[in-house]
């Protein structure tokens, strides 16, 4: 009788996956008294440990494949876990204007000397997917909209960050104004270099989540997204799409540049 050795999941892989697990538990500690209710806490605390990875995910951990799929899940996991704790009245903490930070830093998937060179007068938003008003918005009809600003930290995921001020339009108060279906799941932006994200809706409602015509009181320079960005305090860098061109109501999983290669979709900050 022969029997096959056991196949042994690799240490780096292990530890990809024990590193997603812990942040997702951490933050499931961290928000435990937001939970609905302790039966809910309870399963959440009980069922999640490396040893129950491949029974939460309903995977065998026995090669590459299937860790990544496995990791993939646990990322879902975590979205699930990190929407039930996301609100309206959760807000990202704001900071004294003095510790604005000037240059701010620039950061894409290319060299700063790429950056878009979008020209203002010619260009449009894009508005379509589930909204009343699908149509082309150009930048004086966004400023006629009611506008704020706040000093916040952009947090990005490759180990700096930094506090800025930007301004614009509430993305829910224009979301309204389109007639977005608000009862849809997401909103994705596609950007002028090809680069793309998506959020949530509660996230794209949060008070907040502005699209950006200002930085620091002047329109937003070329290097940090002009002429148009989101920024969204509630989240991770990544999830800030800078020179948008298209946005789009909708209830298919639009996923993103690099929330398709494995950074987490809801990429709470
Ligand atoms: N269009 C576009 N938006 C983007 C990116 C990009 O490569 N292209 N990179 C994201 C990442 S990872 C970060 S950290 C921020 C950087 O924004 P900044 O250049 O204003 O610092 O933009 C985000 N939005
Ligand atoms: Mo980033």
């Amino acid at each position: 009788m022969s029997s096959r050795p056991e196949p042994r999941m690799p240490r780096s892989l292990r530890a990809a996956l024990t590193d997603v697990l812990a942040d997702g538990l951490r933050s499931l500690r961290r928000n435990e008294s937001a939970l609905p209710d302790n039966a809910r806490r309870n399963l959440l605390r009980g069922s999640l440990s490396l040893g129950g990875l491949s029974l939460l995910s309903g995977c065998q951990l026995v090669d590459e494949a299937s860790v990544e799929s496995a990791l993939m899940k646990v990322s879902r996991f975590n979205d699930r876990a990190q929407a039930a704790l996301f609100g309206p009245d959760r807000l990202a903490p704001t900071y004294p204007d003095s510790m604005i930070v000037r240059p701010f830093p620039f950061n894409a998937f290319y060299g700063e000397e790429a950056a878009p060179d979008v020209a203002a007068d010619d260009w449009r938003l894009e508005v379509g997917g589930k909204v009343g008003d699908r149509g082309r918005w150009n930048l004086a009809a966004l400023r006629q909209l009611p506008q704020t600003a706040h000093t916040t930290r952009h947090i990005c995921v490759e180990g700096w960050s930094a506090i800025g001020n930007w301004g614009g339009v509430p993305l829910g108060t224009f979301l309204r104004r389109v007639g977005a279906d608000l009862g849809a799941k997401y909103v994705d932006f596609r950007c002028a270099d090809g680069y793309h994200t998506s959020l949530d809706m509660p996230t794209a409602l949060h008070p907040q989540t502005l699209l950006v015509l200002d930085q620091d009181g002047a329109p937003l320079p070329r290097r940090n997204g002009a002429p148009l960005k989101l920024r969204v305090p509630t989240k991770l860098g990544y999830k800030n799409p800078k020179h948008i061109v298209a946005l789009t109501v909708t209830d298919a999983y639009p996923g993103g540049y690099w929330e398709d290669q494995g950074y987490n979709w809801f990429g709470g900050s």
